[in-house]
């Protein structure tokens, strides 16, 4: 063993050994439980941050961990390549987007090696790449031809000056960003891939998910939106057409007093031709951002439409407005408006000067100049309906509606359906051909993929593919005449939507997926960032859905667990190049060495917290480990020696007390770790390897006073507790720290390979020396202290506590929600009624 710690050729040591030996290679080994652990791929930026380097190795951490509890472990790299910044760079430094693509793959590969990833390389792809991206083209073409792909306008971002399309992200304070051109809405006709019909599934199959944060499949509930309402059937004086809205209050539908319609909807389209100022209202609208977040808070602002529509049960006459509020593709782009009830409608009426009836009774009276009181309550001013509750008067409203064909009962989901057309070069070709003949015509089968042409001039704004006849000019695959392909591209989350189930069998060359995909789907652990929590979670789990439906999969559920990270700050804000506050992962590597940086980003902060960067932690992770590598090289020769004799069992119990402690010490520590591994909490294993070292010097005093020259280490209690401790912690620094725990083990003569050795196991009577004192809280509120066997399990702990007389009586005719245990200290009882 070398002195000093040298941890740049430990760890190229390691990594090249790793490497020769293959040992993340993963094999569908079927005797084996599967172990798919996966981060979100990367965009190839070219440089790893220290973002990177946390997201990275948590799911590193993860992976090492399992395959020491001996599980098939899969961790896959590849890279999410297509995308804008690489066509921005290609106008910058003039150099084609694949080209500026694979140079900073390579780099980046280069960064994860040097921090010791465990990742199975054979199976690494970009999604660039033909033999990728041309399955998703397949793919599409299935969808397309089962009906569940449309086309249909959509309003883009037009720069007038540059002639493109501009994403969101390239207009700024509404120019496009190069030209400075004020920007354009513009509808033009995109490809839609139908969601929605998969909406009902989303929501419900969001119950089964446990393993998911709460927050992340609130916010899914959300997008997705289901609200339960009615139709409702208002006919038009003197007018074919009829106004429908949806609403999610009928019980109100006695205090409607005008109606509400998006400026684009057709009875305003109509009532325009003859009225120029709702004409030119019409045309503001057009202007405006739609998004629901901005129409939510935009100023209320509307023109009479003169039209007038027939209240389906009292047959008063009520004015219909178009306004600016309205959303046209939610619902029906209607709503009956109800002052007294809506804050929207109140707002509105208040300006606009319309009358507001009140139906809702409130109590103590509600002042209706302050605003519109929303709860539920008895009715009021309904005529029959007087007197009901929100349920009884929702039924009785909606039964009068569907009796007389005015209304029916309906769902609404906020979803929309998924456009993936994207007026951009660098992407996957939309499989598509135009024949004046033969109309809109999917690629065949055979013809697959469309490659997208990497050699081109990138210079200005416009996709290169639109000067390319080379590209576009074909011959329609159904009659051979003239045709033209589709120079729309995909929107880059169809490639992060299903990348995961490719890593399977990236090699398969005559499908998409094969049955390993079966077999190691669906992802066991999956990390990334909350910023992820909707869209790409959401397309990731529709499409995992549409697989299983082609038959490619076999569960519904992509990702069983999901662990989503916090952010890495420093001086408490984000770290970015603008602020000048970034911290280049490659310098302190070459510093501190790979294991000093992943120790320091596990150890700093729970995963799913923020984590504060600081140098000194850094120092602090470095001189750990040091200290780990100087207490082994001190004590290498005992325990070398030990590790190479013949070792007589030991009877524990006949021990002194002083060394029972130090053993039981030990197993506290590893019954912690393995509860922290379970549920992710990998700060607090770093904590436990630091204990370990401590008690380890612990250990060694007490050898060094009790030192028998006349007995061989292997049978001293104190020496071979210290070897047990040491050979303890490395297995639980090995998914943390791997380079130099691996070095130690080996120097240190431990047996066998690190890597190949199971996860250490519990010595349960080194725990039950004797009975531990839990404090038992029910609700946080502490209700007990009760006496369990050092070393029960959880779920025998739980069942004592559950079963104990002082306990019981909080819990009592209550229903028992949660059980929080922390080892050795507290149960928490979660009760609800
Ligand atoms: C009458 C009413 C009375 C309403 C009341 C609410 C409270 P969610 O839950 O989001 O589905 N609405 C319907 N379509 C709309 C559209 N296209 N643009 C803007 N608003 C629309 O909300 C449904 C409610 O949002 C509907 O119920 C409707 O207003 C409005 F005291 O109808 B309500
Ligand atoms: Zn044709």
């Amino acid at each position: 063993m070398q002195e000093q710690y040298d941890f740049n050729t430990i760890e190229l040591t390691m990594q090249q050994h790793w490497q020769d030996k293959k040992i993340f290679k993963a094999n569908e080994d079927l005797s084996k439980e599967k172990f798919y652990c996966l981060s979100m791929f990367p965009y190839p930026s070219g440089h790893l941050h220290v973002g990177h380097v946390r997201n990275y190795t948590l799911s590193d951490v993860i992976a090492r961990y399992q395959r020491l509890k001996g599980k098939n472990v899969l961790q896959p790299m590849g890279w999410d390549a297509f995308g804008l910044p690489a066509e921005n760079a290609a106008i910058k430094h003039n150099v084609p987007p694949a080209e500026w693509t694979y140079q900073n793959i390579d780099l980046m590969r280069e960064q994860f090696k040097r921090l010791g990833m465990g990742y199975d390389w054979s199976r690494e792809f970009a999604t660039c790449d033909p033999d990728f991206y041309r399955w998703e083209q397949w793919l599409f073409v299935k969808l397309y031809e089962q009906g569940l792909v449309y086309k249909k306008n959509a309003v883009v971002n037009w720069d007038p000056v540059d002639q493109t399309v501009l994403a969101n992200e390239q207009v700024i304070d509404g120019r496009g960003w190069r030209s400075g051109a004020l920007v354009e809405r513009r509808e033009i006709p995109q490809f839609f891939i139908k969601i929605t019909d998969y909406a009902d599934e989303l929501l419900e199959d969001l119950d089964k998910l446990d393993g998911w944060p709460e927050q992340v499949k609130t916010m899914q509930r959300n997008w997705i939106g289901r609200s339960e309402g009615v139709q409702v059937k208002f006919t038009v004086e003197n007018n074919p057409l009829v106004a429908e809205v949806f609403t999610t209050r009928p019980d109100t539908l006695l205090g409607v007093s005008y109606l509400a319609i998006a400026p684009q909807h057709p009875l305003a389209l109509q009532a325009a031709e003859h009225n120029p100022e709702l004409k030119q209202f019409i045309a503001e609208c057009r202007n405006i951002e739609v998004s629901e977040a901005a129409l939510a808070t935009i100023d209320k602002k509307g023109v009479d439409t003169g039209l007038k529509a027939i209240h389906p049960i009292t047959g008063d006459l009520l004015p219909i407005w178009a306004a600016n509020f309205v959303v046209a593709d939610y619902g029906s782009g209607a709503i009956m408006s109800v002052p007294a009830h809506d804050q929207r409608d109140w707002e509105f009426a208040e300006q606009y000067d319309l009358p507001r009836k009140v139906v809702i009774q409130s109590e103590p009276e509600w002042d209706y100049s302050n605003g519109a009181f929303k709860e539920h309550g008895s009715l009021i001013n309904s005529g029959d309906f007087n007197g009901l509750g929100f349920s009884a008067a929702f039924d009785a409203i909606t039964n009068a509606l569907t009796n007389t064909s005015k209304g029916e009962r309906k769902i609404n989901y906020r979803l929309r359906d998924w456009g993936v057309s994207r007026q951009r070069y660098w992407g996957t070709p939309i499989p598509i051909i135009y024949c004046d003949d033969c109309g809109t015509v999917p690629v065949p089968e055979q013809d697959l993929p469309v490659i997208l042409p990497e050699k081109v001039d990138f210079t200005g704004a416009q996709s290169p593919l639109k000067m390319m006849p080379s590209f576009y000019n074909v011959d329609c695959p159904t009659c051979g005449k003239a045709a033209t392909r589709e120079i729309d591209t995909f929107d880059t989350f169809m490639e992060s939507s299903w990348y995961f189930t490719r890593f399977a069998c990236n090699d398969q060359n005559n499908s998409m997926l094969d049955d390993r995909a079966k077999y190691w789907t669906p992802v066991d652990q999956y990390i990334g960032g909350i910023e992820h929590a909707i869209l790409h979670l959401l397309y990731a789990r529709f499409f995992f859905k549409v697989l299983r439906d082609q038959g490619l999969v076999n569960t519904s559920e992509p990702f069983t667990r999901l662990l989503t990270q916090g952010m890495v700050l420093k001086d408490g804000s984000k770290m970015s190049k603008s602020k000048g506050n970034t911290v280049n992962p490659k310098e302190l590597i070459e510093r501190y060495g790979a294991d000093t940086l992943r120790l320091f980003s596990i150890f700093t902060a729970p995963p799913e917290q923020s984590l504060e960067w600081s140098d000194t932690g850094v120092e602090g992770a470095h001189r750990y480990l040091k200290r780990l590598w100087t207490f082994c090289f001190k004590h290498q020769e005992a325990i070398k020696t030990i590790n190479s004799s013949e070792r007589p069992y030991i009877e524990w119990k006949e021990q002194n007390a002083e060394l029972q402690q130090f053993r039981r010490q030990l197993y506290l520590v590893l019954q912690q770790a393995n509860h922290d591994m379970e549920r992710l909490q990998l700060n607090t294993i770093v904590s436990g390897c630091m204990k370990l070292l401590n008690l380890m010097n612990d250990v060694s005093a007490y050898n060094t006073a009790h030192h028998d020259n006349n007995i061989p280490f292997a049978s001293q209690p104190g020496m071979r507790l210290l070897n047990k401790i040491l050979v303890v912690l490395l297995r639980m620094l090995w998914p943390i720290a791997p380079h130099i725990s691996e070095q130690i083990w080996r120097d240190l003569k431990c047996e066998g390979e690190l890597h190949n050795i199971h996860w250490p196991k519990l010595a349960s009577d080194a725990l039950a020396v004797e009975n531990m004192e839990l404090i038992v809280q029910v609700n946080g509120k502490m209700r007990a202290k009760i006496q369990v066997a050092n070393g029960s399990d959880e779920e025998s702990i739980i069942n004592d506590v559950l079963q104990d007389e002082n306990v019981m009586r909080f819990t009592d005719g209550k229903t028992v929600r949660k059980t929080i245990y922390v080892p050795n200290k507290l149960v928490n009882i979660v009760v609800g009624s």
